[in-house]
């Protein structure tokens, strides 16, 4: 059968749905929202979504995800005619297994409706409102982590807070009714890859509230809690030809099924003063405080997973899988986690970080995966200093060397000047391209790129540029970079 053949999923077809695939265990009609979850993107939904299903599947119905987007309609548009179901396919080398998740239901489209959000906010039953809005979503500047407050969306919600556009402006909006209504608040939840997430969120938020009411600002100082959080799993854009795959092994067309590994990690400060879900029964990991694990993930995964989308795209590979089979970029990776970013590590007493690490670059190895290194270079901009540049500045402070690390940051910039090593353009996403552009254009040697780059303050923060050894080590990175090419740059690094 043609998927033109198929029907569509949905929950009166679950019942189609063979053996093998898993289903929710539960009558979804009995569940409430209890979570509106701003940023329903692939990421959450092979990821927090998965787990409250679980939970779910356990008998505590109260607990149901209300999704947001805060831009498009397309996951909405997806979803709506499959009643919120959608498949997580978990692939690695052995093949791929398949679990349809019901814990989200309905998905709003913000800039269509903001009031319809904000209603959905204030109910009481909404314990929790998590995001996953990506760094940029914060509205912040990447070096300092506090609110942009020349954000054109912050400008807007401001001035307009009523019917805000930001995901702070929707929080924060939010919070002013329920104290109005006298509804106690929601927990906020941030999982999005930042250090100390929940909080730069609370650093945003009050900071927001404050322009708009002191004592709006005091209120969300007293009463509302922001727990940390470490979440990790991978998840590459879900392409048509997965499509295919899911719509095939489940007998029924999946408009919307996201891809992911086996691995998955969520580790969670326990500070939920209105409740929340059971989530340790289901794998997640609560402690006092997440930093430890946040910075250990950020460094190692993230920044070994930039550095290696930078210097493989620019090689010429597709996919991450691809990368660390090619010449040299296996032993780059190792020796950076090791030698360089090890050292700058928190203690985390009883954790085994070397299988830790062997762990991570065999899921970079993952050929099943096809995670692009396109998608991992977007928002470079606002990647960096928690990827790479805040572990630089640790290894300036011990004297020690990060070469490694500095030749993911010029891969970076060599990346960002928007021409590839064939002279051919490179769809270069990011806040900032267009100043990356107007900065680099004409530039070929290596010092004047470096210099062009170093005046983003926003990035580099006032320290970096003013320091000898980082400029004298990215700049030598980038010459190497230019003449080379990263291919050649790589393997004689490890020869
Ligand atoms: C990746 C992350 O796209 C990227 O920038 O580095 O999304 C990464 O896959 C996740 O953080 C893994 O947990």
């Amino acid at each position: 059968m043609t998927s033109n053949e198929l029907i569509r999923l949905s929950e009166a077809a679950l019942q189609h749905l063979p053996g093998k695939i898993g289903q929710p265990a539960y009558d979804r009609a009995l569940v409430k929202t209890g979570i509106v979850h701003l940023g329903i993107g692939a990421f959450h939904r092979a990821h927090q979504a998965v787990y409250t299903d679980a939970v779910l599947a356990s008998g505590d119905k109260r607990w149901g995800i209300l999704g947001v987007s805060l831009r498009s309609g397309d996951t909405r548009d997806a979803l709506e005619p499959q009643d919120g179901l959608y498949t997580v396919a978990i692939r690695d080398g052995g093949g791929d297994s398949f679990r349809v998740i019901g814990s989200l239901g309905k998905v709003l489209v913000a800039p269509e409706d903001p009031q319809a959000v904000l209603s959905a906010m204030i109910d009481p039953n909404v314990r929790i409102v998590s995001l996953t809005v990506t760094e940029k979503g914060y509205c912040y500047s990447p070096a300092t982590a506090s609110l942009d407050e020349n954000h054109p969306d912050i400008a807007h919600d401001l001035a307009h807070p009523a019917s805000p556009r930001s995901a702070i402006g929707f929080v924060v909006e939010a919070l002013a009714r329920r104290r109005h209504d006298g509804t106690a608040p929601f927990t906020l939840l941030s999982c999005d890859n930042l250090p100390a997430n929940g909080e730069t969120l609370e650093r945003v938020v009050t900071r927001f509230a404050e322009l708009r009411d002191p004592g709006l600002a005091q209120f969300i100082r007293d009463e509302v809690a922001f727990p940390s959080t470490m979440v990790d799993r991978i998840v590459p854009a879900t392409t048509d030809a997965d499509r295919a795959t899911v719509s095939e092994a489940l007998g029924l067309v999946d408009a919307w099924p996201i891809m992911t590994e086996p691995f998955t990690q969520w580790v969670v400060e326990d500070r939920f003063p209105t409740g929340r879900p059971a989530w340790e029964s289901v794998g997640v990991t609560f402690v006092d405080d997440v930093d430890a694990f946040e910075l250990m993930k950020l460094r190692l995964l993230n920044g070994s997973h930039s550095t290696l989308a930078y210097l493989g795209y620019l090689a010429g590979h597709e996919t991450v899988s691809d990368v660390m089979k090619a010449d040299g970029f296996n032993n780059l990776v190792e020796s950076m986690m090791d030698e360089e970013i090890t050292p700058t590590l928190p203690q985390l007493p009883g954790f085994d970080l070397g299988t830790y690490k062997a762990q991570l670059r065999e899921r970079f190895r993952n050929p099943a995966l096809r995670h692009r290194t396109w998608q991992i270079a977007m928002d470079g901009s606002q990647k960096l200093p928690q990827r790479l540049l805040n572990t630089i500045r640790k290894r300036l402070e011990q004297e020690q060397s990060f070469d490694r690390l500095a030749l993911g940051v010029a891969g970076w910039m060599r990346y960002a000047t928007g021409i590839d090593e064939n002279g051919r353009p490179i769809e270069v996403r990011d806040p900032l391209a267009a100043e990356f552009r107007l900065r680099t254009a004409g530039k070929t040697v290596a010092a004047d790129l470096l210099e062009a780059y170093l005046g983003l303050d926003q990035i580099f923060g006032e320290d970096l540029p003013k320091n000898d050894r980082f400029r004298r080590t990215v700049g030598q990175a980038l010459e190497k970079l230019l003449v080379l090419g990263a291919a050649r740059t790589v393997a004689e690094l490890a020869a």
